[in-house]
């Protein structure tokens, strides 16, 4: 097994303190920031989406392996900035206004991230002005809303009109998730996606930014 694999294996595992070691090392080894994080980190966070999915992995290992992630990304992200490294795009996410359910809506942005997208974490109870605020404010091509509560679900529908009264509908795009959520009711609120879990969200995203 290389260091690169090695290292992923951790992060699947969640051993924070292992992954701190190894991406250090890696960078000592003279290995590139950008592919310790596409083929260390990224190749790793991958593997957990997908058995995460399989109801392999389930939540508070996927927490861990997020923390470890964040913890690599740390050490990785001056010197990223520092070789013009471009995420894939820029997501503003949150769950909605009268809404405090933020677990599902955390590991959508830990799965974002893990993939490359930049994340604006807007926090829970968002209302529909502030999403589209930030978004107009980080030049963001994507929304994502969380919705758990059936009466705070109508909030979704509210954001999307807001953009669509303010002209912005064709440059951010909107995505919708959350227990609660269905395509069926994606579609009669006319977001532009809707994914049933936080792997599913991943690629969702790289559908509507056009990048698969
Ligand atoms: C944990 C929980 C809480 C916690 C929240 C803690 C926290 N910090 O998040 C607490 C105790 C605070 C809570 C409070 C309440 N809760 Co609650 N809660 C739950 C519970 C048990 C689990 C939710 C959860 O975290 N699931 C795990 C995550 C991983 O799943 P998820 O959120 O669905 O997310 C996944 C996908 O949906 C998707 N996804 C999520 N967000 C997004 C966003 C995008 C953009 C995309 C693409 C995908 C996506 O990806 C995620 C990861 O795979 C659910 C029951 C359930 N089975 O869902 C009830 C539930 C959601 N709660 C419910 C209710 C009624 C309430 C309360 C009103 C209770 C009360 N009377 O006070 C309050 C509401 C407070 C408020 N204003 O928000 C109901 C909602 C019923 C309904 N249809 O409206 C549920 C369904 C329980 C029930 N069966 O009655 N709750």
């Amino acid at each position: 097994m290389n260091k690169l694999e090695e290292l992923a294996k951790n992060l699947i595992e969640g051993q924070k303190d292992k992954v701190e070691e190894l991406t250090r090392l890696a960078l000592d080894d003279g290995v590139d920031a950008t592919e310790i994080l596409s083929k260390g980190l990224i190749g790793g966070m991958d593997i957990v989406g997908e058995r995460f999915q399989q109801a392999e992995m389930f939540i508070p290992e996927v927490l861990r392996a997020a923390k470890a992630m964040h913890a690599a990304m740390d050490i990785l992200m001056p010197l990223l900035l520092g070789t013009g490294f471009q995420a894939l795009g820029k997501v503003v996410l949150g769950t909605v206004k009268e809404d405090i359910h933020e677990i599902g809506k955390n590991l959508v942005g830990i799965m974002l991230s893990g993939a490359g997208f930049e994340v604006i974490d807007l926090g829970v109870g968002v209302p529909p002005q502030k999403f589209i605020e930030a978004a107009v404010e980080n030049k963001a091509q994507l929304i994502g809303m969380s919705s758990l509560l059936t009466l705070t679900m109508p909030s979704m529908k509210d954001t999307i009109e807001e953009l669509k009264k303010a002209g912005l509908e064709n440059q951010i795009k909107t995505m919708v998730g959350g227990a609660v959520v269905t395509q069926r009711y994606a579609d009669e609120i006319e977001a532009d996606g809707y994914a049933q879990d936080a792997p599913s969200a991943v690629v969702k995203a790289k559908e509507l930014l056009k990048l698969i």
